[in-house]
């Protein structure tokens, strides 16, 4: 078998050998596969999920049921897991240290050999977690804590030149009044660009008057307000529900919980932001 680099599922299927409607199912069922997504939002499926579906087919040959053969398969891949998760001690140790240049090295490393959604799963989220963790327990100051938010931010947001350029449909990002936690509501972004959606970001703290003036004059697809406390959703009740009215609009972060949400009959977008950027893309019908 030839190693395909980025192929569509049409393509990928007849070069593995394997029906597309197979390798939906071992992708749902089993995550046997992880595509990237073109600028256009197409899934692309390449050289390790070709390598992937190999050991399927052999742990399948050698009289495995489907999921033993695809936790063997994928479990076979553990080097690029192994290299992440060495790349997130580096990258915690580069905080600890204030050491930019390797923080960076890290990232570039990451970005170039995992791609944006592997790094934002497996290496930016939990790091800032495990920050945000160590700070609680006292074992790292705040002084790390915004030298690492700050130089992740920067980086991210470097990979957000430009998205809002393109003829997509656009979603309206922002935070909370008086809400400080924008990387999140930045790294969703990203993913959803990634699907080609135009992106308008106006980030921490934004009244609710701005965005729907935002909102009126560009008429996003989906607007999309974050915030990692309830109250600060709470206290914008009455203004949340006029404007969830007249434009679709979604809570989403740790504070819009499922409690909240239903209150104030708000929709809410839920759980991890990559699926919910996903979620998103696929909803709009791009
Ligand atoms: C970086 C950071 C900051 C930075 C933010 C920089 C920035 N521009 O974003 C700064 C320094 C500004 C900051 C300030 C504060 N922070 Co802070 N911060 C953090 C930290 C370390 C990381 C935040 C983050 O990005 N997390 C990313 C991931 C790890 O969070 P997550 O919840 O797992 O995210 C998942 C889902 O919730 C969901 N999700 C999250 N956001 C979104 C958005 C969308 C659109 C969607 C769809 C889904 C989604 O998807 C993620 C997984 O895929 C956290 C620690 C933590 N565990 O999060 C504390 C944390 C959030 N901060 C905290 C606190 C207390 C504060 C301050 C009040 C501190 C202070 N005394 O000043 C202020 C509040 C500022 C304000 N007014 O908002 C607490 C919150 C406690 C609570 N439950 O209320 C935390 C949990 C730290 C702690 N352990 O105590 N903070």
């Amino acid at each position: 078998m030839s190693a395909p680099e980025a192929l569509r599922i049409g393509e990928f299927a007849r070069r593995v050998g394997v029906s597309t409607a197979l390798l939906r199912a071992w992708e749902r069922r089993y995550g046997l596969l992880r595509p990237v997504r073109s600028p256009g939002g197409f899934r692309l499926y390449g050289t390790e999920d070709a390598e992937r579906v190999a050991r399927m087919r052999r742990g399948l040959a050698q009289g495995l049921s489907a999921a033993q053969a695809a936790r063997a398969a994928v479990a076979e891949a553990r080097p690029s897991a192994g290299l992440l998760e060495d790349a997130a001690a580096r990258l915690l140790q580069a905080i600890r240290e204030y050491d930019e240049a390797t923080l960076q090295a890290v990232l570039d490393e990451s970005f170039a050999a995992f791609g944006l959604e592997a790094v934002l799963r497996e290496l930016i989220l939990p790091a800032l977690a495990q920050v945000g963790r160590e700070w609680e327990q006292g074992a790292l100051g705040i002084s790390q804590e915004h030298f690492a938010s700050n130089l992740i931010r920067a980086r991210l947001m470097s990979l957000a030149r430009l998205w809002g350029r393109g003829g997509g449909p656009v979603a309206l990002l922002a935070c909370a009044p008086g809400e400080q936690h924008d990387i999140t509501l930045l790294a969703f972004g990203l993913v959803l660009r990634s699907h080609g959606w135009r992106i308008i970001f106006l980030g921490a703290d934004t009244p609710i008057a701005t965005v729907s003036e935002v909102a009126e004059s560009t008429q996003p697809a989906v607007t999309v307000l974050a915030s990692f406390d309830p109250a600060r959703l709470d206290a914008e009740s009455a203004p949340l529900r006029r404007l969830a009215k007249r434009i679709p609009l979604f809570l989403s972060g740790p504070g819009a919980t499922e409690e909240l949400c239903e209150r104030l009959r708000l929709q809410r977008l839920d759980g991890d932001l990559i699926e919910a950027a996903h979620d998103t893309a696929h909803g709009a019908g791009s």
